[in-house]
């Protein structure tokens, strides 16, 4: 119990004592009561963004970056409404974040009060629980759930919506001790029986693969997954949502399946008898048709998730329970089963997939008229960057080369928006990673379409002293779009020019708008620019740069899976498709 307070100084209180200390947001009307207290915090550092989508995916990047759960808070009616996209895309990635948003008076509420929106009701589908709070005293107690249930099982977003007058009115303050919640108490313990099955099926397998997903990243189990595929010797393959959790150079390391996977690694899938998915939720991104998906193999299904199990393929041996531990169980049976002999032959496995990856190999094409390729530029960004660097990606082509020609050594140090796929995601998550990991040089690697969704954020990253690196991968073009225009709509660009690189207009001219927000603006357009201008970005750490690498406009992304086709119809450059009768067995 404590003096009395408004809900407001309550609200302050209780964020401090979730151990908060940073909020990303922008005050309005009904949220305004909160921010007078706010000024005052010692604690909380309030990040004033420009669009309250830059707060969401900057709390989004401050959590896949830190491991805690990020902060957003922003007013009723539009400024709730603009973190409608955010919230999704932590949805879909899950990602622990807890958005505050003040809503209208109580008295008010129904009535289509100025800027009253029903943001419970609209982010009911995209959150992992939301709350409406209309009594003070109810404050501490919802915000303690709130990051309870963000953090805790399957990490998601929580909203947290406060009616101006619980905001105004006096209160006292109490922080709850234990939390009860009927109805959610996820399961983390593994069942030992479901364990030693799966044991039993990977030492039998003859074409066994781990596919690994985002929750192997979420749960922090990159540890035990490196102890279980080196106690093993299995093949891994990780999806974009899972870059980093297992070391690219590892020489197990298959790379990323799906649409634009390796060939390794999608024929990996298709051709195993044994999937042992961790934390990986079959994504049609991943399967591609599901009927012809992966036809021989059984299947291991470990998630935190029970609603993930057999959403999408049937499981054989369902595993709930937290990756960590359930990797770490399964290290600790298939030890023992070693001790007794029993372990895997997956050796003419090998053969066939070591063969696969050194016909297919990940490569690119070089322009022959002198521009550059941007997969050169994305590669010598990860080599002149180094393993601790945190790359945060756009939507887009340049999303799918920062996945593919970049190594990620480590977890947490890629950061994308792999679900909902939003364009305008990397400089605010890039925002958000560099204010949690103040020490790492981050990058966001963006498309000039999905800059021009969010760059405003640079000035706040300009005025907080928020060092960011941007590299603008500039075709000019949505060059995502474009390319299935090339591919699937004979070359009819509708809607695809942006319009800003040299031969056109450049507008905007993206290394003036850059100093036009207090960053470093670089333009680098040959080769033999590329590692200077690179160089020099690195070595500024006072303040943002931007740089703006004018590149091939045509330049396409190998390998593809097109959308409603199967796995086996890969192509790793165009009309041309691996020979599987000669690549299998
Ligand atoms: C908010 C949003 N709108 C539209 C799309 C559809 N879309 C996917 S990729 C893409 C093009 C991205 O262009 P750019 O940022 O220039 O990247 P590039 O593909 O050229 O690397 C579009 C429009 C999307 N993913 N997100």
């Amino acid at each position: 119990m404590t003096d009395p307070m408004t809900g407001a100084q309550s609200l302050v209180k209780a964020l401090e004592a979730t151990g908060t200390d940073t909020i990303f947001g922008i005050p309005g009307g009904a949220i305004l009561p909160a921010y007078d207290p706010l000024f005052d915090s010692r604690q909380l550092r309030h990040i004033l963004v420009r669009h309250e989508q830059g707060a969401g995916h900057a709390a989004e990047g401050y959590a896949a970056a830190t491991g805690r759960v990020g902060v957003c808070m922003a007013t009723s009616g539009p400024g709730a409404t603009n973190l409608v996209t955010p919230i999704a895309d932590a949805y879909m990635d899950s990602v622990p974040i807890v958005a505050v948003t003040g809503q209208v008076p109580s008295s008010a509420i129904g009535t289509d009060a100025f800027q009253e929106a029903d943001i419970r009701g609209i982010t009911m589908p995209i959150t992992k629980h939301n709350f409406l709070v209309t009594d003070p005293d109810l404050i501490p107690r919802t915000i303690a759930e709130a990051f309870h249930i963000a953090a805790s099982g399957r990490p998601g977003p929580v909203l947290v919506d406060i009616s101006k007058d619980a905001l105004q009115a006096t209160t006292t303050f109490r922080w709850p001790e234990s939390l009860d919640l009927p109805g959610y108490r996820p399961t983390t313990r593994p069942h030992a029986k479901q364990v030693r099955e799966a044991a039993r099926l990977i030492v039998e397998a003859r074409r066994p693969v781990l596919y690994v997903g985002g929750g192997v990243i979420r749960a922090r189990a990159a540890d035990q997954l490196r102890a279980l595929a080196e106690l093993t010797g299995l093949p891994v393959v990780t999806t974009l949502m899972a870059r980093g959790a297992f070391p690219d150079t590892h020489p197990q390391h298959l790379g990323m399946p799906g649409m634009h996977g390796t060939v390794a690694a999608v024929g990996a899938l298709q051709q195993s008898d044994l999937i042992i998915a961790l934390g990986a939720r079959f994504d049609d991104r991943v399967t591609g048709r599901l009927d012809s998906f992966a036809p021989n193999a059984a299947v291991i299904h470990a998630d935190i998730d029970p609603a993930e199990i057999g959403k999408n393929r049937q499981a054989d041996v369902p595993i709930v329970g937290d990756a960590a531990e359930t990797i770490g169980d399964l290290v600790a049976t298939l030890r023992a089963e070693a001790e007794l002999g029993k372990v895997g032959d997956y050796a003419a496995w090998w053969d066939v997939l070591n063969r696969l990856r050194s016909t297919y190999p990940l490569g690119y094409d070089t322009p022959d008229d002198g521009t550059l390729a941007p997969q050169y530029v994305i590669s010598r960004l990860g080599a002149l960057s180094g393993p601790d660097a945190i790359i945060a990606a756009g939507v887009g082509q340049h999303q799918m080369w920062a996945a593919q020609f970049i190594d990620y050594e480590k977890p947490g140090t890629w950061l994308n928006s792999g679900g909902l796929g939003t364009m305008g995601f990397a400089v605010p998550a890039a925002m958000g990673a560099k204010v949690g990991r103040p020490d790492a040089t981050v990058w966001a690697v963006d498309g000039d379409g999905c800059f021009q969704m969010t760059n405003q954020e640079l000035a706040t990253c300009a005025l907080n002293d928020i060092p960011i690196k941007v590299a603008v991968i500039n075709n000019s073009s949505l060059g995502m779009v474009r390319q299935w225009q090339t591919l699937f709509y004979d070359s009819r660009y509708s809607n695809t020019d942006l319009h800003t690189s040299a031969d056109q207009v450049r507008i905007p001219d993206f290394a003036k708008l850059a100093d036009a927000y207090g960053c470093v603006g670089l333009r680098c357009e040959t080769v033999a620019d590329v590692d200077a201008t690179l160089e020099k970005a690195l070595a500024v750490n006072d303040r943002p740069v931007v740089i703006d690498f004018v590149v091939h406009k045509d330049a396409m992304v190998w390998p593809m899976v097109a959308a409603g086709t199967g796995n086996d119809e890969i192509q790793f450059a165009r009309d041309m498709a691996p020979d599987w009768d000669k690549d299998e067995l």
